[in-house]
């Protein structure tokens, strides 16, 4: 998740590329509209509706259109212009929500927790940060608390010799809880900065599994009250609305912190971080452009609306 200028701007045309099929919509829409010389009502309604489908959201897209007309009603514009505009405008709604997710470098370790449904990006996601922070100098480690699924201990540790972390096993359908338990309790005596603990990727109607989620928050509690000081909600972008349902479900079950939204490469359904950031004001941590073990990014607001309107 480096962020330095030789860096930024490779990263950018990869956000870019990766965001292609959500701006070719919103760019070619854009230009089939805006071909009169002046902005007028027809093309409003028009625009709108088109940020409509692209998944922004109704709300953000009313509001985008009512800013559009407010300052350039009957004035004479072209589709550069209309981009730059709702570029510029998307930019400012999505800004507050952008932050890092940052390490307290007080706590022994951090805690943080990964969830979300079935094949979201979580472990993916988990790989790419250990690395990350691993990179950084810092001691993570990371515990296989997807005792659900067969092969996912077995895709966890692939991540984790990458990135060269230490994992903690359990037994295949064992306890997870337990297994977080005892996890904690071994990286709390190591001395780590970091544990991260990836969960099996669970749907509303597996009601056994969210109740192992709270189950697994509780007793991480029993050891540091304060922890998980993170927990993070894995979203898949191509799922476009439906990642505002994942987003109530898991609220309900644990104490959401943060998101961070994967598969932005080759999604036409990028527009739906937008409504994201609108609807629930939670941090957006970081995106995911690829499977990659680099392809995990800071959240950046500009790079991102600009992406989104091919600028
Ligand atoms: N293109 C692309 N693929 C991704 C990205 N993140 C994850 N994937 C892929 O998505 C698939 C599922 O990723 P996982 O990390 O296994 O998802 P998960 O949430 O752990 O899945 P479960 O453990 O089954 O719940 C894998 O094939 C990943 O390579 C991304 O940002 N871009
Ligand atoms: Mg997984």
């Amino acid at each position: 998740m480096t962020d330095d200028k030789n860096e930024k701007k490779g990263w950018f045309s990869k956000l870019k590329d990766g965001l292609k099929k959500s701006s070719s919509k919103l760019t070619e829409g854009i230009s089939a509209i805006v071909t009169k010389r002046k902005l007028d009502e027809d093309m409003l309604e028009e625009l709108e509706e088109l940020l409509i489908t692209a998944d922004i959201g109704v709300e953000t897209a009313s509001s985008l259109t009512a800013e559009l007309s407010k300052s350039r009603f009957n004035q004479e514009i072209s589709p550069e212009d209309v981009k730059e505009f709702f570029a510029t405008e998307i930019a400012k709604k999505i800004e507050p929500v952008a932050q890092e997710l940052t390490v307290d470098s007080s706590k022994h370790p951090f805690v943080l927790m990964v969830v979300g449904v079935n094949g979201g990006g979580k472990t993916t996601t988990i790989g790419k940060l250990s690395n990350y922070w691993a990179k950084q100098g810092l001691k993570v480690r990371v515990v296989a608390g997807d005792t659900f699924r067969a092969a996912a201990v077995a895709q966890l540790e692939t991540w984790t010799n990458r990135a060269n972390v230490p994992l903690i096993k359990g037994t295949e359908q064992g306890d997870a809880a337990g297994l977080v338990y005892s996890g904690l309790e071994i990286s709390k005596s190591k001395g780590d900065d970091i544990l991260i603990i990836d969960t099996a990727g669970r749907l509303q109607n597996k009601g056994h599994l969210m109740e192992e989620l709270s189950k697994i928050e509780r007793v991480i509690k029993k050891i540091d009250p304060e922890a998980p000081h993170a927990c993070v909600l894995v979203l898949d972008a191509t799922t476009g609305q439906n990642a505002h349902s994942q987003v109530e479900l898991f609220k309900k079950t644990v104490n959401l912190t943060g998101l961070v939204l994967t598969k932005l490469d080759g999604t036409a359904k990028g527009g739906v971080l937008v409504s994201l950031a609108q609807k629930h004001a939670l941090p957006v941590h970081a995106v995911g452009v690829g499977e990659g073990i680099d392809d995990l990014r800071p959240f950046n607001p500009h790079d991102f609306a600009k992406g989104l309107l091919g600028i």
